[in-house]
């Protein structure tokens, strides 16, 4: 029987550190949190990132604009924000509309490095390739700080990522790399997905895919990591990860909700505060 990751747990202590530091700065630290169209899931982590803002002395300021407000009036909105020095972070939800003019990656790239709290410009994606770097992604990031308050270390042992996304596969092998693990990665092109799965010490799923990981994919005393956000047929919020059969067989496992979501949010914070201190603001 694994022991259960508690997500939310760890993250109410991270976000107390956190609401401390921000306390003793000179000044508050602010986040632009920009959301276009009514994407409804979105619209959910979006309210709940403000409040967490606010639970943590954060100034937040929300842009919630339609659908059709379009690239070049995004673009002008985020130059704003690049020279506000009351914003010290800056983040677009994604995904962005369908169906629009919108380019994501030209967005990203429009953010000033040092606002982007997200880590998504490729100015932070190649400094995290190096291992040198300010703001770490926040998926990726929150698993590494379950695994270390857990105890579990991944040097030396093999680690299985599912998912090759910009936004958590790619940073989290490069960060259990960066902390000596033996990584791999895997995608919908790998043939004998189970066969590397079962080697696992470490098992990170980021797919988006109900049921993808079985008990039969997971080695006997695996951590087994669910970072997926998917809805079951009843609309039920679940993971990649067959939780009650998986659970039985791994040593570690995170739930879905209560486990990556809500260190997701508080990395968020911690990288406002990193950046309201490299702002000045400390
Ligand atoms: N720019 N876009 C940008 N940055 C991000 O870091 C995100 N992401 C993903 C979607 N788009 C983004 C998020 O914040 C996904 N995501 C996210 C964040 C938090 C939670 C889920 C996804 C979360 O809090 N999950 C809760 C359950 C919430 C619910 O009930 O719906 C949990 O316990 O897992």
């Amino acid at each position: 029987m694994a022991i259960i990751i508690d997500g939310k747990a760890l993250a109410a202590k991270c976000k107390e550190e956190i609401r401390q530091q921000v306390a003793s700065l000179k000044r508050r630290p602010g986040l632009a949190v920009i959301l276009v169209g009514n994407n409804p899931a979105s619209r959910v982590y979006v309210t709940s990132k403000e409040k967490d803002c606010a639970e943590c002395g954060i100034y937040s300021e929300e842009y919630a604009l339609p659908a059709e407000f379009g690239q070049e009036a995004l673009l002008e909105l985020i130059d704003t924000l690049n020279h506000n020095a009351e914003i010290d972070g800056i983040l677009v939800q994604l995904p962005l509309p369908k169906g629009y003019d919108y380019d994501e990656q030209e967005v990203l790239l429009s953010i000033d490095p040092r606002k982007d709290v997200d880590a998504f410009h490729p100015y932070n994606v190649g400094r995290i390739m190096i291992g040198d770097y300010t703001f770490l992604p926040c998926t990726p990031a929150g698993v590494m700080e379950m695994l270390d308050a857990y105890g579990i270390d991944p040097a030396g042992k093999k680690c299985v990522v599912v998912g090759r996304s910009n936004i958590v596969g790619k940073p989290q092998a490069m960060l259990l790399l960066h902390r000596h693990g033996t990584v791999t990665i895997c995608h919908s092109r790998t043939p004998e997905l189970a066969a590397v799965t079962r080697e696992a010490d470490i098992l990170v799923s980021a797919v988006g895919k109900t049921g993808l990981i079985t008990a039969d994919m997971v080695k006997e005393g695996a951590a087994v990591i669910d970072v997926a956000m998917n809805r079951d047929e009843n609309g039920k919020l679940c993971g990649d990860v067959d939780f009650q059969a998986v659970k039985e067989k791994a040593g570690w496992i995170t739930p879905v909700p209560g486990g990556c979501g809500p260190m997701t949010r508080v990395m968020l914070l911690r990288n406002t505060l990193s950046a309201a201190l490299a702002n000045g603001k400390g």
